[in-house]
């Protein structure tokens, strides 16, 4: 009877057909009785109002009718629910983060991604953060949603049932590209993922060892941290700068509320990352850009940087 992909689906629909089905008859009970009124008591038929003072059985009836029919709803609300507040122990961890405007996936054995892949049938636990502002990560196939708060430990669990690919976003309005922040989820059997798991580690390894192509980890780290939500590689101006010949050329930044012409330069582009507030380009709004201190190491900034360069 139910679509949908998780072990919390049959509880939340459940709850959700109960409540709809209660409010469904009584939208049909109480327009047929307000039709039926009108007909048999308009002033043709009934011309003298009769007054009626007080009926127990009535008070009776319509406190303990509704207090059951609540209490109903709670109850098939709270069994939906009770279950998605803890995660069983041996829960797989993925960390989330949420920021204006992509996602990020970060698993135990330290790849990145943007679309979440899990295992078929495995608890997964997902532990949200956001350097930013409030979002929100919300898969309807899974039933679960939860806000994501700055400075707040966000949390929810969940097991994939059904193999496939499944619609995730933020749900929680959170700036201009807030519609960006729409991936997928890939649920896969557990031996397809392990081999995903264990060679998406080994690439991540072989990447340090193995010459590579200029930029080409610059590219993925561009890609991963969402820069391109705010950055197009097109030459089109989105909420920040292109990055298209955005290396060597020259740009007007204002500096403590100065204007000057500057170089775009191995160490502008640092500073650009770790302090976009200290040199904003002219034309764009202070405070879009959020510092990536935190997320991206200097090595990975060399590496932007190289990518950079390729951009011509
Ligand atoms: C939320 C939108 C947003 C995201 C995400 C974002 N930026 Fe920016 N970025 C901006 C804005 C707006 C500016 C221009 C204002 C300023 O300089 O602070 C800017 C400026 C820059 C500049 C200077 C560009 C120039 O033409 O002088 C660089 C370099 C840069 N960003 C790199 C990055 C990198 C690398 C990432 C990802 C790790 C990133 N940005 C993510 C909004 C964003
Ligand atoms: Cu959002």
């Amino acid at each position: 009877m139910y679509s949908g992909a998780s072990n919390f689906v049959s509880g939340t629909d459940d709850a959700f057909v109960v409540i709809i089905g209660i409010s469904v008859i009584f939208l049909v009970g109480i327009t047929a009785a307000m039709l039926w009124f009108t007909y048999r008591y308009s002033k043709k038929r009934n011309p003298v109002a009769t007054q009626i003072h007080g009926s127990n059985t009535l008070e009776i009836i319509w406190t303990v009718i509704p207090t059951i029919l609540v209490l109903g709803m709670f109850y098939y609300g709270w069994a939906g629910y009770q279950p998605m507040i803890k995660a069983p122990d041996d829960a797989m961890n993925i960390k989330a983060t949420a920021r204006m405007w992509s996602w990020l996936f970060e698993y135990e054995n330290g790849i990145k991604t943007d679309t979440l892949y899990i295992p078929k049938d495995k608890a997964v636990t997902l532990d949200m953060v956001s350097p930013d502002v409030i979002h929100s990560l919300y898969i309807p196939a899974f039933r679960v949603k939860e806000d994501i708060v700055p400075g707040k430990e966000n949390k929810m669990w969940f097991i994939g049932t059904k193999e496939g690919s499944y619609e995730l976003f933020c749900t929680e309005y959170c700036g201009l590209s807030h519609s960006y922040m729409f991936t997928e989820v890939k649920v896969m059997p557990v031996d397809e993922f392990n081999a995903w798991y264990t060679r998406m580690a080994d690439n991540a390894v072989q990447d340090s060892t193995k010459p590579v192509v200029p930029g080409a980890k610059g590219k993925q780290l561009v890609q991963v941290n969402g820069c391109i939500a705010c950055h197009s590689l097109d030459g089109s101006k989105l909420i920040g700068p292109t990055f298209r010949g955005v290396y060597g050329h020259n740009v007007v930044v204002v500096t403590d509320g100065k204007e000057r012409e500057i170089t775009v330069d191995d160490e502008y582009i640092k500073r650009s990352i770790y302090e976009p507030n200290a040199d904003v380009v002219k034309g764009y709004i202070q405070g879009q850009m959020i510092s990536y201190k935190e997320q991206l190491s200097d090595d990975e900034v060399a590496e932007i940087i190289e990518y950079l360069k390729t951009l011509k």
